[in-house]
């Protein structure tokens, strides 16, 4: 297929996006002057820093379908969704959005929103169907044809090498469990990014250890969805963080030194339960502690004392070294944030006390998904701070919504409307308070399979319609493309 978009293609989608939007004659001329002088409405906008990068997420497995398409191999999530009663509904993503072969059409809603970055993932079975051993020449092309695509359309890429699709031939010799997982990541990760040196300047390792340990191997509402408990548990996790590390080293071996690596990571993104001395130190305390695992690792190279004191017998083994891999220097830290958990002061060993939600807490259609704003605004501020990270980007934010197109056919998610105004407004917010935040990427560009969830939650600000894959986008799409038009909210 001709990665380059033909004018029919943009066209196409941009009109969809114009359509979608349509409204009275008058309107569209004040909105236009209102985009060309950076306002869109009668508020005073606040500025995001020049230079502030905007973009939307996706990943492999939740978009590209087309599993068996040019030498794939399986992975964790093929058996895992084909295993009957895993999914909601039974849905499996063989098919998703099928941006396998529909990229172009997706790059073109891209430019139409003004995306200057674009966050995809590569699939780790793409390119080593068996997880190790020589590489598929074919699933390297893909990868190369979609970068040069987003190129050519003036986007951004950040690659993520790992999210969550592992291939099946290493779950069958342990998965994370197995230390040398961590070793063939690595090999993978060196790989792809000396196959895509030039090309991408932005590499993330691996997506949200903490979700695939936790969920995958911790409980079983993920693949592999082995339900350990423990040692072994603690274990896994630790070889999934040396896999990270071992992973920014390979990477920087096989790039050139401009190349910039870092991961992105779901975060317990720690507030004060209100703006008062003592919360705010309780909740940078917490950041430290409760991210003890994975972040705070991760930028120390030391596991925390209380951590290890808490586990007990249950901690992991680990040496020296792999303590010094895991904390190898990156060059910025990404961020999931959907939500976050409040704090307060207390009088106790570690001096704070995490405060549950009251079941009266506002949520949004997916139930772990509590409205909480101020996470954007504390999460990043108190990590920065607590673990000197210089460059951060929100590699992940945005929500579900239940909004179906109506009679017209247009698809007026005003939660997610509502959800995005808050969440930006509190991100400039904590920028102009010192979060040394350089880039935001909605999730998601599409509506996708959402992993246990299957299709029953629409993370995209574009509606797709899963049996003709026609794409809508949706209200909120034109607010975001305001944002980003703007640079301002
Ligand atoms: C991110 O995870 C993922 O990176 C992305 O792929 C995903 O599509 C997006 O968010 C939206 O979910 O089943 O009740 O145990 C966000 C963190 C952690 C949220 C695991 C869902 C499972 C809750 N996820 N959690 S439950």
């Amino acid at each position: 297929m001709n990665p380059i978009l033909t004018r029919r293609q943009f066209t196409k989608a941009l009109g969809g996006l114009v359509a979608a939007c349509a409204v009275p004659l008058a309107a569209k001329a004040s909105a236009a002057t209102a985009a060309a002088s950076g306002a869109q409405g009668s508020a005073a906008k606040r500025a995001f820093p020049k230079g502030f990068v905007w973009g939307t997420a996706t990943a492999a497995y939740q978009v590209e379908g087309a599993v068996k398409a040019d030498g794939r191999g399986e992975s964790i999530w093929d058996v895992y969704a084909h295993t009957p009663g895993r999914i909601v509904h039974g849905d499996t993503a063989d098919v998703a959005d099928d941006s396998y072969h529909r990229y172009p059409e997706d790059i073109a809603l891209m430019r139409g929103l003004g995306v200057g970055a674009y966050r995809f993932s590569v699939a780790w079975p793409r390119i080593f169907p068996e997880g190790t051993g020589k590489p598929n020449a074919k699933g390297v092309d893909y990868c190369k044809r979609l970068v040069d695509a987003l190129h050519a359309a003036g986007i951004e890429p950040y690659c993520t090498l790992y999210h969550w699709d592992l291939p099946e031939a290493l779950q069958r010799k342990g998965g994370w469990q197995n230390r040398d997982t961590a070793k063939a990541f690595a090999d993978y990760a060196g790989y792809m990014a000396g196959q895509l040196d030039g090309r991408v300047r932005h590499f993330m390792t691996m997506n949200e250890i903490s979700t695939f340990i936790g969920n995958g191997y911790g409980s079983t509402s993920m693949a592999p969805g082995l339900g350990l408990k423990g040692q072994a548990l603690e274990q896994a996790r630790h070889y999934a963080l040396l896999g990270h590390g071992l992973a920014v080293q390979a990477i920087r071996a096989a790039t050139n030194a401009k190349t910039r690596v870092g991961s992105a990571e779901g975060i317990n993104a720690a507030m004060p339960a209100f703006d008062a001395p003592e919360h705010v130190a309780a909740a940078r305390k917490a950041a430290v502690e409760e991210n003890a695992g994975y972040l705070t690792a991760m930028h120390t190279g030391r596991y925390t004392d209380q951590y290890l004191k808490t586990l007990g017998a249950d901690a992991p083994k680990f040496t020296a070294d792999e303590m010094r891999i895991i904390g190898s220097k990156t060059d910025f830290q990404g961020l999931n944030i959907y939500t976050g958990d409040y704090y307060i002061a207390a009088d106790n060993e570690r001096g704070y006390e995490a405060v549950p939600f009251p079941s009266s807490y506002p949520n949004m259609q997916s139930s772990w998904i509590q409205f909480a704003p101020g996470a954007i605004y504390w999460g990043p501020k108190l990590m920065a701070e607590a673990l000197g990270i210089g460059d951060i980007y929100i590699t992940e934010n945005g929500t579900s919504s239940t909004a179906a197109p109506d009679s017209q056919g247009r698809v007026l998610d005003t939660d997610r409307v509502m959800f995005l105004q808050q969440y930006l407004a509190e991100l400039q917010r904590g920028i102009a308070d010192g979060a040394p935040v350089r880039g935001y990427f909605l999730w998601s560009l599409l509506d996708n399979f959402e992993w246990s969830r299957g299709f029953s939650e629409r993370f995209g600000i574009t509606y797709v319609d899963f049996a003709t894959q026609k794409r809508t986008p949706k209200l909120s799409s034109r607010f975001y493309r305001g944002v980003i038009a703007g640079n301002a909210i």
